[in-house]
């Protein structure tokens, strides 16, 4: 049995004058998509190259009843309507997932093919397994889904975050490492017993797009819902690839390389881990990106909380096999209202409103607390992490996935939030208010994406 999740069924009236003294955004509309979950923007690819502002904006949406299939929207060139938030038609890419999650574009460089949707699902007992799944053709009549993740097996796993697209065994052709979970009931009150694992599916010699159960590898036990790929310097100045691991059932960060000097990862003897923060927070969100304007990549993370979530900052050893990781708090405090129930947390994920080299504002789902934030930095100064907390959207359900671009090429930027418990998509345009201004928060309907899912793992039976 599974218990439906019950949304606030009162409109939240709050209006709180703010005054933001960097950045200004006006609600362009929304848009209606049942059950809206997360949403990615990419960039379009293809022959001849469309121009830098030409966007593709991919939605998901699932309901938790197991009789019902999610389904996986697309809107081509979104900037063309974004003014006209209700022009808005989403097309349906595919509905033969049971929980699609983070929808993506495969990089053009790993088939040589553009328009290769990638597909992350979960499972929804009793009926189905999770996927990995290619979806050739957008943006025109898109092919069948070809499920990538492994042979079937015994365990049964759930994927959320888009693969990386990374060359493991190092000959030429670029393999998914992705994280997985698998979960299994036991009897209430006890939660579920959770794995979380890293797992690369090896590309195949030929026909990769048509090839369905690609060879499975593990990499290590415990990342559940993302792992990022990047490259990082060591003491010897020499780059490396490694791949950040963010835990939220094991309450740990940690990173992972090998170290065979090619990044070759067929030999487990050579793979090694080192702990980033190992302070029992629940981690669900990690980005690689300059957050505070100093030039150099930090770390942005969130962590999820029924009590008290954050979002924090790490910046990048010199070494980062043995160097320490500095954090900066950011913002913290977040909490669900009422009675939190296991599993319910917030912040969920967040994306940088970057447009120059300035240091940039921060939007963040708060996912089960029913809102979405801006956190404003108090000063361009690199050295300051100080950042205001604004409520930007306070909605009656979860708020799901944020994603943030300049779709139109307009200088400012767009952003899409996706109120999960009000069956709608928000578009919000930022612009620069170097006087300031009065600005309101937006009242709506919004609730949060991770804790959907592990809400339901433990409302589950
Ligand atoms: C899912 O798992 C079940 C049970 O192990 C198995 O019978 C089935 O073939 C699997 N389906 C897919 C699509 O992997
Ligand atoms: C791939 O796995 C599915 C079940 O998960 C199975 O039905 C199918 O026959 C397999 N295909 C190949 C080519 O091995
Ligand atoms: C919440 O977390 C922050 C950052 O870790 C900490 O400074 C603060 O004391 C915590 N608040 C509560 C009420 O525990
Ligand atoms: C990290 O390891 C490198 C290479 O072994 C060494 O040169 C460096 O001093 C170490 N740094 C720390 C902080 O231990
Ligand atoms: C709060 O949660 C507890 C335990 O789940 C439940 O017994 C109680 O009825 C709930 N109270 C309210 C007001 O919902
Ligand atoms: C801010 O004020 C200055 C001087 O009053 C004016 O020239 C400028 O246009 C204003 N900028 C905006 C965005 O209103
Ligand atoms: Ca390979
Ligand atoms: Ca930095
Ligand atoms: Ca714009």
């Amino acid at each position: 049995m599974v218990r439906t999740f019950n949304y606030l069924p009162l409109f939240i009236a709050i209006s709180l004058p703010l005054h933001v003294s960097c950045i200004d955004y006006q609600e362009l509309g929304t848009f209606p998509v049942a059950f809206p979950a997360f949403s990615t923007l990419v960039r379009a690819e293809g022959e001849p190259l469309p121009s830098d502002h030409v966007y593709d904006l991919f939605l998901s949406s699932f309901t938790v009843d197991p009789g019902a299939t999610g389904h996986v929207w697309g809107v081509h060139d979104v900037g063309r309507t974004i003014n006209e938030p209700d022009e808005i038609r989403p097309t349906l890419i595919s509905d033969v997932f049971a929980w699609p999650n983070e929808i993506t574009i495969v990089p053009e460089t790993v088939f040589s093919e553009s328009g290769v949707v990638c597909v992350c699902s979960g499972r929804l007992p009793p009926k189905n397994n999770g996927s990995v799944a290619l979806i050739a053709g957008w943006p025109g009549n898109v092919a069948d889904a070809v499920l990538i993740s492994g042979a079937p097996q015994r365990q049964l796993w759930s994927y959320t975050r888009a693969p990386q697209w990374v060359d493991m065994n190092g000959d030429g052709r670029l393999d998914a490492v992705v994280a997985r979970l698998s979960f299994v009931f036991n009897p209430p009150p006890n939660p579920p017993t959770t794995q979380g694992e890293l797992v690369w599916f090896e590309q195949p010699v030929s026909s990769g797009l048509q090839t369905p159960n690609w060879s499975s590898h593990v990499v290590i036990q415990g990342p559940e819902f993302e792992s990022l790929a990047v490259r990082l310097t060591t003491a010897g100045g020499v780059e490396k690839l490694a791949f950040l691991c963010p835990e939220y059932f094991g309450r740990r960060f940690r990173i992972v390389w090998t170290e065979d000097p090619g990044d070759i990862w067929t030999d487990p003897t050579l793979i090694r881990t080192a702990t980033i923060d190992g302070d029992s927070e629940r981690y669900v969100d990690v980005q690689l990106t300059d957050v505070n304007g100093d030039g150099k990549d930090d770390l942005l993370v969130v962590t999820s909380s029924g009590t008290n979530g954050t979002v924090r900052v790490y910046e990048i050893p010199e070494d980062f096999r043995n160097g320490t990781w500095e954090r900066h708090v950011i913002a913290s405090g977040f909490s669900v209202q009422g009675n939190v129930t296991q599993g319910e947390g917030t912040p969920g994920l967040a994306v940088l409103l970057r447009r120059d080299s300035k240091k940039p504002p921060i939007l963040l789902s708060g996912d089960d607390d029913g809102h979405a934030y801006l956190l404003v930095p108090s000063s361009d100064d690199p050295a300051d992490w100080s950042y205001q907390k604004r409520p930007l959207l306070a909605s009656t359900g979860i708020v799901g996935g944020v994603s943030a671009a300049d779709i139109d090429g307009d200088g400012n930027i767009e952003a899409f939030i996706s109120a999960y418990g009000e069956d709608k998509v928000h578009v919000f345009r930022f612009t620069d208010a170097e006087n300031g201004s009065d600005v309101r928060m937006v009242n709506s309907g919004t609730v949060g994406l991770l804790s959907v899912i592990v809400a339901w793992l433990v409302h589950y039976g």
